[in-house]
């Protein structure tokens, strides 16, 4: 049965002024409607905005640790319902049920901590250089932001946004994916219900053309958060032009490295979990694994032998393994990338078409694919797929291998297998990179440091927690001298 879902405006559930609406559809079966959106348009951004403006100036004044309550109740409502949340991102997005309980555990920790952060949220004390006089840094909030999310992790990467922005005192206008909007409406309802005042959240549904882009450049809003393609990011900040924050989270082309002393059992595992996870729709997805050439035809025949075992099917079924494309336009990029992977002259060793039968019929399904032989310079190593789609690379050593590694436009993600330390150190070193993984896959990052890389994976803030993270991006600092003298005092010039 199809939902009726609607913008949240100024505390009030409506449809786009227009009336007009969109379908989000089951990616695993094209048949089920999920929900029925409005398709807004800039009169809907415009009260949005308006509505975030006015809330801004009240909730700024609340005390950060009263807004962490509110998030601590919402990461409790979303603990208690998160095998239905699980179960709805699985049917909205297509991963695989255990997938789409993380995916909501991650939105669950990231309140946790969010809440956690209404209490600390420090900044500096430090002595002044004349007496009688004090000096502090203070975070302080941004004002309103734009925040637009893609459709792979439909509640954590809302969670990722919104929730540090509310702790920091800044009010929102969300704009999630039109492919997974329900999730989103979830979670904003949850928020809602956990207390959130008036106009502090304010969702607006709609495509990337009609709704993205406007709210992104409106006049009143302050920053900008978008997590997507480095195509959309890098237009997007061009035109926010620079009176704004603007940071995006975006591309990546990740690598798992094999040396010949790592364990190539759990190597595997890793580059199976890196590759096929989330049917390769994740940022941080390993498609590329960089193989030592002594193990290189063992690892293959293992790698390959695993993948071949993957079943392919709706993701609430608990005989799947990987779920399915999010949608007919991505199905057919992965396509045409395997054609281009074939006229290149990687070897294709398994997979390599879509799927339309049995359980496969009526979603959008290709399968676990894997080309080897494949050259760094080929377009299939260097450029984003997000489908499950693997190359596997021959390396001679290890500063090759990190060559190699480095040897895209991206830096979001990568992995080592080895049983030598100094090798680990060489590479978690040199390898240009957000996030370095050792001995394990390249993707699972933990909410509690920051998350986003390096060249042209991410533009200006990280997001999560941690020094660095996503407290960076939607505060600003404000130093405050307080001089209790009652005289001139002038610093640089008293020498007392
Ligand atoms: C993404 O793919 O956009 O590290 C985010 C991971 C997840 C987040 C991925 N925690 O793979």
């Amino acid at each position: 049965m199809a939902e009726k879902i609607k913008n949240l405006i100024n505390g009030d559930w409506v449809d786009a002024v227009s009336g007009n609406t969109l379908e989000s559809i089951n990616p695993a079966d094209t048949y089920d409607v999920v929900g029925i959106v409005p398709k807004s348009g800039r009169e809907d951004v415009n009260k949005a905005v308006d509505a975030a403006r006015k809330a801004y100036e009240s909730w700024r004044l609340v005390p950060a640790p009263r807004r962490g309550e509110i998030i601590f109740k919402a990461a409790e409502l979303l603990r208690k319902r998160k095998q239905e949340l699980g179960e709805l991102v699985t049917r909205e997005m297509g991963k695989v049920l255990p997938e789409g309980l993380g995916d909501v555990q991650e939105a669950i920790d990231m309140a946790y901590y969010m809440a956690g952060e209404g209490r600390r949220l420090s900044g500096e004390t430090v002595p002044s250089e004349l007496p009688n006089k004090d000096c502090k840094s203070i975070r302080v909030p941004i004002g309103v932001f734009a925040l637009i999310t893609p459709w792979n992790f439909p509640t954590a990467i809302p969670a990722w946004k919104m929730l540090p922005a509310l702790i920091c005192g800044n009010t929102v206008v969300f704009k999630p994916s039109s492919y997974t909007p329900v999730c989103s409406a979830r979670l904003v309802e949850i928020l809602v219900e956990a207390g959130m005042p008036k106009g502090v959240i304010n969702l607006v549904h709609g495509t990337g053309e009609d709704v993205g882009e406007y709210l992104a450049t409106h006049p009143d809003i302050d920053g900008v958060s978008f997590t997507g393609s480095t195509g959309v990011g890098e237009r997007l900040a061009r035109i926010c032009g620079p009176d704004r924050e603007v940071s995006c989270e975006m591309g990546g082309k990740n690598a798992i490295i094999v040396m010949d002393d790592g364990n190539l059992e759990l190597a595997v595992e890793g580059a199976i979990w890196g590759g096929f996870g989330t049917t390769g729709q994740r940022c941080t997805a390993a498609s590329r694994v960089v193989v030592h050439h002594l193990v290189y035809e063992r690892f293959l025949d293992m790698f390959t032998k695993v993948a071949l075992r993957l079943r392919l099917g709706n993701g609430l079924l608990k005989t799947t393994d990987v779920g399915p494309l999010i949608n007919e336009a991505q199905m057919k990029k992965v396509l045409d990338y395997i054609e281009i992977g074939k006229k290149e002259g990687a070897r294709l060793v398994i997979g390599g078409k879509a799927c339309t039968e049995g359980g496969c019929a009526k979603g959008y399904f290709i399968e676990p694919t894997i080309f080897a032989d494949v050259e760094p310079k080929m377009r299939i190593a260097q450029e984003e797929i997000f489908g499950p789609v693997v190359s596997v690379i021959k390396t001679n050593d290890l500063n090759d291998a990190i060559r190699i590694v480095n040897g895209v436009k991206y830096g979001l993600s990568s992995s080592i297998y080895t049983q030598d330390v100094n090798r680990s150190v060489v590479a978690e070193r040199d390898i240009d990179t957000g996030i370095v993984y050792i001995n394990a896959s390249t993707i699972g990052a933990e909410i509690q440091l920051p998350f986003g890389g390096t060249k042209k994976s991410g533009l200006g803030h990280r997001e999560a927690g941690g020094r660095g993270g996503a407290l960076d991006m939607f505060t600003k600092w404000k130093v405050i001298y307080r001089d209790f003298s009652g005289k001139l005092q002038k610093a640089q010039i008293d020498k007392g």
